[in-house]
């Protein structure tokens, strides 16, 4: 546990805690974005910074830092007095690895929905027990730290995702900008996000809490959050020992707000908002999903699998056909088949019948020669 204080859980008024159980101790973050941009090493800097205290050191959750090619999760308990939250990170391979990167977040929607159906399916059964529920409370998009502003491409995954889930846009190796070129960077981001009504979480701001209040808008001030990630612990200048990135001019330090927004992001999600993103994916997002599909299907009725995929429809489609087509082939040669085989009998009914007729006939003429030839009539004669 990080060393100011824990993840926060604990320090929520009682009727909240009742919440929080009530809700679940799921809670479930995705990291998304284009190849290469430090999304595995996030993973990797959060769990290193102050989720969990290893036992062992050795034993430290650590993803390999290769390319990512599959869906995967690192899961973690993270425990705070009496309250157990099960975190999971999942991460996600990098877009813009194809030629064609049309459609690149389709696996990522696909699994966000995954996790709705599986949820809604569950709820459906007379047992509530046991519910598995990883559905996606948050999904932090990496931004490549061009200096200029979103891609289209961003612009279409981020649509995509944030009518689905918590978008929560991140600004991916903030070290490799100066602070003026971040401060422009981050307000252009903002301009597209809100020029295309790209859907980004909004954090709750008021408090009855003046402090609080202070704190939060300062966390949401900061979106979209610069982020270093790390797992290397270095010296700065001054001496101390710092998670962070070594450079020739100076440390660039994970956990100081004044290098990047790290602190602020991990706050906002396993601190300060961690239950307003459970609730706004249960009230907002998830019900959205739940009465979509409960408009289009029966109760209890699985989901139609998605047949959108032209190239596979048009070859089912030529299977059909040719399937058909043969069936009829083989009901052809069977009744040509048969008609002869019926021909076959008729004519050897026919022969039988003709053979028939010789018989009686020959024993006709054998009876009348036997009372031709009796010996009454040889008598008589
Ligand atoms: N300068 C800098 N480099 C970083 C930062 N975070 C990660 N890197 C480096 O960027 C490279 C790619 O990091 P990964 O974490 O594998 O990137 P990824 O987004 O998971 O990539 P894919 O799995 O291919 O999508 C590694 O060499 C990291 O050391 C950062 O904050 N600043
Ligand atoms: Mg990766």
């Amino acid at each position: 546990m990080h060393a100011s204080g824990g993840i926060g859980i604990a320090n929520l008024p009682n009727q909240r805690h009742k919440i929080v159980t009530k809700l679940g101790s799921n809670f479930t973050v995705m990291v998304v974005g284009e190849s290469g941009l430090g999304k595995t090493t996030f993973i990797n800097t959060m769990f290193t910074t102050s989720i969990v205290e290893p036992k062992d050191p050795n034993q430290r959750l650590k993803k390999q830092t290769e390319r990512t090619v599959d869906i995967s999760v690192t899961k973690a308990e993270v425990e705070e007095k009496m309250f157990k939250v099960k975190l999971s990170i999942v991460d996600t391979p990098g877009f813009g690895d194809y030629v064609d990167n049309s459609e690149c977040w389709l696996p990522v929607v696909d699994f966000i929905e995954n996790q709705y159906e599986s949820y809604l399916r569950q709820e459906q059964q007379p047992s509530r027990k046991g519910i598995i529920d990883m559905r996606v409370h948050a999904c932090l998009y990496f931004i490549r730290p061009t200096g200029h502003t979103l891609k289209p491409l961003d612009v279409l995954a981020m649509k995509a995702i944030g009518s689905r889930v918590n978008l929560i846009p991140v600004i991916a190796k903030a070290d490799t900008l100066s602070p003026a070129a971040l401060k422009l960077f981050k307000k252009r981001v903002m301009d597209v996000i809100s020029a295309q009504n790209i859907n980004i979480y909004c954090p709750p701001v008021e408090s009855e809490d003046e402090s609080t209040t202070v704190r939060n808008k300062d966390i949401v001030a900061a979106t979209p959050y610069a982020i270093i990630g790390s797992l290397d612990e270095v010296e700065t200048a001054d001496g101390r020992k710092v998670i962070g990135r070594q450079y020739p001019w100076g440390v660039a330090e994970v956990e100081n707000d004044l290098h990047c927004d790290f602190k602020k992001l991990r706050s906002l999600l396993i601190r300060t908002h961690m239950l307003d993103l459970v609730s706004t994916t249960e009230d907002v997002h998830y019900d959205k999903y739940r009465s979509q599909q409960m408009k289009t299907r029966k109760f209890g009725e699985a989901k139609p699998k998605k047949g959108d995929n032209k190239l596979f429809k048009d070859e089912e489609e030529a299977l059909r056909k040719r399937f058909t087509e043969q069936v009829k082939m083989e009901e052809n040669r069977f009744r040509q088949w048969e008609q002869s085989l019926i021909s076959e009998r008729d004519r050897l009914n026919k022969d039988l019948e003709a053979e028939h007729t010789l018989v009686k006939q020959l024993e006709n003429e054998i009876e009348s020669l036997q009372t031709a030839n009796s010996p009454k009539q040889f008598f008589k004669r």
